[in-house]
């Protein structure tokens, strides 16, 4: 049967341009095959086929205007599979009996749980001492109440009566207080402690060893060198929470899994280095040069992959960058499971974070993100040690219950622990209820100076609250009462916390541990508020701390600060080792086994080489078209991961969500209100555009995940995260710094970018100065392209290079919504090359042969600077060369070597800077000019030999018309040819009445302030 395929739904569009034809007659099509490219002033999208079968006659041409309902093409199909079933998302049928049958199964689960969950034992009553309960025997009875359920039909059917409880309550107008706290004791109760297989006395040496030779490293260091800093505090809080888990639960990459992923606490890195010292991976040497990183082999000061390429995975020492960055790279996992790149194995990621850095937005930020996506390969441990750089973390309140709270009501697992083992019995015999109500109502500031002081202070302060809590420890010495130990410091509890985190199911978890700052470093360190500094110890302190860990070590070897490493064949070591064995290999360990991407070939290009024509268009247009064209590239395609944070309209993108999808764990659950229409919203559990959101710190978490796939989970990965120009690297300049760091690959795209060229959007959105910024990172290679073929040009070469040839380094291109004709690629053979190092001539005006000048432009502006070269040369009689800047960072990074190697060789040949190449030879002064600062242009104001003007966009943007705001900042072609002839009068090439003429007949008020001052 014969059938037609016609123009869908295309939205608000009418007469679209037919720019590609895929298909031919005679062809054999299935559904969803790509038919036509076809493009508005905005976007570019592909039709995709609704019939399977041969191409009978097709009824358009390249250069057709389309309109809804206009026949494409007419085909013998061989099923007739309409649009209208395809639109229906696929993926909900199968939702629907999934989640059907997990149901079910849930159901089964209930009940099988609840009948474990039964307790044996009689549960405790806590009597919660509540001064305003007006009938305490009613409150009695119904605890017992609850107990007896509780004991008779188990912890399920307890919190269903209480939820019912509640509803009701809320019903009845019952004011009910929200809390999202549990009380301050451990959340896994004594008797569902799962047991550690370790063997606690080995492990609390090689624990004490490692917590020594840390203090030893950093006392070492700044020893010699007192300006090095460092710091023991944190590590000596952290010891058992990186032990516990460095021993039994993290597993290593190796030939057979991907590895658990391990962002390690920056400051706690000399415990790192401790651990990796006793495992044989480093040595003494490399210890006493840690922080010393300038010569080979010294030891990074905290987590940088860039520094340590082969050991450290993540930089995490930016305050809030950490969680972040785990919590991404979590989802990022699961998005490339759900895409079938990577199998299944159970990875978890595991963030180590401090309570003081929870303190940042940042850290807080996406912990929602993390529960929507049910991220239970994610894993929070926070080191609540109550305090930060200064003290306490709000003394006056209580960091773990606020952080409980915050998670709590983001719905994360969370398991607090709080109390080490020696408390048991103490809270076993609170039959009263006074001790939890002394650990609720004590502060952070309380509970940090107790362990400043002593046995007998804590008495007083702590158990000295009520008769009852007094006479709960009347039978305990001093000693005793001192020795009972934070859930932080006890390996058991930690164990049974972690073993219940990586059980846990559909939920994140964040191990909220508390400890003490400065553990074990006796009066000077242990629990103060300057604990966070200390980085010297004297020999009191350090007598002190080897006797507190039974370090052995003699007092002379105490003196000279020696490490301690105990034999190869000892115990501690055959243990240690032996634990990294079962558990795959060591870690931290920076690897990559990824294969690399063969860049597309050139012609994919090619229809990027050729003039556009009549027809206008964006560099943004002409990229998101060339990212169609890759994903007909196979093997490209499957490895893009876009990225956009809720701009993918403004950018043209749309067409992208019915092409390839946007990620969404649980797929589509709903049929999109645009359902019927062409670029309909499509959300699939394959699917591959990263939609964030209005999140840029998200979206860059994501990039640096996608960016750093080759060595997490050895697949090379190609990110291309399109932002607003001005939401760029000025919102996350930081995450792009680690980015950088961690050697991340990928595109940066820096979309309607463009001072004067973004034009009503106003003062915070407009960019004039994301290429500086750029350029402050040394491994990102930046571009603002004019031409849609410079574009293409710079496209692949980063393609090549990053993927192909894996190098580590970044692109940042910015593109602009500014619709315009592209000429053809010129076909000078150098031209490509120009373009990749920044400059090429790409015009020449020589009609009168006599004075000249050399006209440097960048981005939109470069088109401003052809047009005044024109009026210059017509009614001027002025003659000039015409240079397209694709880079100006480029131009000076190449300019700073050359002339470094040239100051550093003077008895060399000197080497030309690439611009002295270009313009040493040529005629007339030079003036530059971008849609940037004029510092943009300036950077390579030192390597050229003669007179340089430039300008720029310098001042606040302002919304107004393109036309208007580049008069106002003086980059329109009025001002370059009024600026131009007053350089070369200032040159003395020309009289100075015809820039002053100029001036006047262009309106150009030469008292008007600087726009730096407006
Ligand atoms: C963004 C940022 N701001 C400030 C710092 C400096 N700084 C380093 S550690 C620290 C305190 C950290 O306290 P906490 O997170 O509680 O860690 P702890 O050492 O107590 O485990 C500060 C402010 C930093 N590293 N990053
Ligand atoms: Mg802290």
């Amino acid at each position: 049967m014969s059938e037609k395929l016609l123009v869908p739904d295309i939205g608000d569009f009418e007469k679209v341009e037919v720019i590609e034809l895929l298909v031919k007659e005679g062809d054999k099509i299935r559904v969803n095959d790509p038919i036509v490219t076809i493009e508005s002033d905005k976007s570019s999208v592909e039709i995709p086929s609704t019939i399977s079968g041969k191409i009978e006659s097709i009824n358009i041409k390249v250069g057709d205007k389309v309109t809804k309902g206009d026949v494409l093409l007419t085909a013998e199909s061989e099923n007739s599979t309409k649009k209208d079933k395809k639109i229906i998302p696929k993926d909900t049928e199968n939702l629907i009996k999934e989640a059907e049958q997990s149901l079910k199964k849930n159901e089964k689960e209930i009940t099988t749980s609840e009948n474990k969950i039964i307790r044996q034992e009689k549960p405790q009553i806590i009597q919660v001492v509540n001064k305003g309960d007006i009938d305490p025997l009613e409150t009695k009875e119904w605890l017992e109440s609850l107990s007896a359920v509780i004991e008779k039909d188990g912890n399920n059917r307890a919190h269903h009566l209480i939820k019912e409880l509640i509803n009701k309550a809320y019903m009845e107008g019952v004011n009910i207080p929200y809390t999202q706290n549990t009380p301050y004791i451990n959340t896994i109760p004594v008797n569902e402690e799962k047991k550690s297989t370790g063997d606690q006395n080995i492990e609390r040496r090689i624990r004490s060893l490692i917590r020594w030779n840390a203090a030893a490293m950093v006392v070492r260091a700044n020893k010699k060198f007192p300006e090095l800093g460092g710091h023991i505090g944190t590590f000596a809080s952290a010891a058992t929470l990186y032990d516990v888990g460095i021993n039994h639960f993290f597993r290593a990459k190796n030939n057979k899994f991907g590895g658990d992923l391990v962002y390690f606490q920056g400051h706690s890195a000399p415990g790192i280095y401790a651990r990796a010292f006793l495992e044989g991976r480093l040595n003494e040497k490399q210890l006493d040069n840690f922080r010393q990183e300038v010569k080979p082999g010294g030891l990074s000061s905290y987590p940088h992959p860039w520094l340590m390429p082969n050991f450290w995975q993540f930089p995490t020492v930016s305050m809030g960058i950490g969680p972040m960055l785990a919590i991404y790279q979590a989802r990022y996992m699961k998005y490339l499971i759900n895409r079938g790149l990577i199998k299944d194995e159970g990875r978890k990621v595991w963030a180590f974070l401090g309570d003081g850095e929870m303190d940042e937005p940042e850290s807080l930020g996406a912990i929602g993100l993390a529960a929507r996506e049910k991220l239970d390969n994610l894993i929070f441990v926070v080191n609540c040690n109550l305090q930060r750089l200064d003290g306490p973390v709000r003394g006056n309140g209580k960091i773990i219950q606020e952080l409980e709270g915050s998670f709590r009501g983001a719905g994360w697992n969370v398991i607090k622990v709080i109390w080490g083992s020696y408390w048991d019995p103490l809270l076993a015999n609170d039959k009263t209820g006074h001790l939890i109500k002394a650990m609720n109502e004590t502060v952070d500031g309380e509970y940090q100076a107790m362990k400043a002081r002593d046995g007998i202070y804590v008495r007083e302060k702590f158990f000295g609250k009520f008769p009852e809590t007094r006479e709960l420890v009347s039978s305990l010495s001093d000693k005793d009462i001192w020795r009972l130990n934070r859930g932080g410091h006890d390996p058991h509890k930690v164990f049974a916390a972690y073993d219940k985190a990586i059980k846990n199911v559909g939920s994140p978890t964040v191990v909220l541990a508390k400890t003490i700052k400065g553990y074990g470093m006796g009066k000077t360190g242990e629990s103060v508020n300057t604990t966070h500094q200390t980085k010297k110890l004297d020999i009191d302190d350090l007598l002190y701390y080897r006797d507190r860990f039974d370090v052995p070590l003699t007092d002379e070897q105490v003196k000279n600060i020696e490490y301690y490493k105990p034999d190869e064949k000892s115990i501690e070591i055959k243990y240690l080792k032996d634990r990294r064995l079962q558990l795959g290999g060591f870690i931290p360990d920076r690897t990559t086994f990824a294969k690399p991407i063969k860049a597309p070939s050139k012609d994919i290009f090619d229809n990027m080489k050729v003039s556009t024509g009549e027809k206008e268009m964006s560099t943004t247009m002409a990229l998101v078209r060339m990212l169609t064209n890759l994903l007909r590239d196979k093997n490209v395609a499957p490895r893009l991961v876009p990225i956009i944070p809720d701009e993918a309209r403004t950018f043209g993108m749309e067409g992208f969500f019915q092409k390839i999808g946007i990620y969404a764990h649980e797929g589509q659950k709903y049929e999109p209100e645009d359902s019927a229409q062409l670029s309909s919203y499509r959300e699939d559990k394959s699917g591959q555009v990263l939609e964030e959101g209005i999140n840029e710190a998200g979206a860059m978490s994501s990039w640096i995940a996608a960016g750093t796939s080759y060595t997490n989970h050895d697949i090379e990965m190609i990110p291309i995260y399109i932002f607003y120009s001005m939401f760029g690297f000025q919102r996350i300049g930081d995450l792009a710094w680690a980015g950088a760091d961690s050697q991340s690959r990928g595109f940066l795209i820096g979309a309607t970018a463009g001072r004067t060229t973004l034009a009503g959007e106003g003062l915070q959105h407009q960019d004039g100065h994301s290429h500086l910024l750029a350029s402050t990172i040394p491994n990102c290679v930046s571009y603002d392209p004019t031409f849609h073929y410079e574009l293409a040009v710079i496209f692949r070469e980063g393609l090549k290079r990053m993927h192909e040839k894996r190098e580590n380094v970044f692109y940042y291109i910015t593109t602009m919504n500014e619709n315009y004709s592209h000429p053809e690629m010129p076909k000078d053979k150098n031209c490509e090359e120009g373009i990749l190092r920044g400059m090429y001539k790409i015009k020449e005006f020589n009609k009168n042969k006599k004075t000249k000048i050399q006209l440097l432009g960048s981005g939109t502006i470069l088109r401003e600077m052809i047009k005044g070269a024109e009026i210059l040369q017509n009614e001027y009689k002025i003659d000039s060369e015409i240079w397209s800047v694709t880079s100006f960072n480029e131009l000076r990074k190449n300019g700073m070597e050359v002339e470094r190697f040239n100051l550093l060789n003077p008895d060399k040949v000197a080497k030309k800077s690439y611009v002295e190449e270009c313009l040493g030879q040529t005629e007339g002064p030079i003036m530059a000019a971008s849609d940037y600062m004029r510092i943009n242009s300036d950077q390579i104001r030192p390597y050229i030999n003669k007179a340089f003007y430039s300008l720029g966009t310098d001042g606040f943007g302002r919304s107004d018309t393109r036309k208007n705001l580049r008069n106002f900042f003086e980059v329109d072609k009025e001002h370059i040819v009024a600026y131009g002839l007053s350089v070369l009068a200032k040159e003395q090439l020309i009289a100075s009445k015809y820039a002053s003429e100029a001036i006047k007949k262009y309106n150009i008020d030469p008292k008007k302030p600087i726009p730096t001052k407006l």
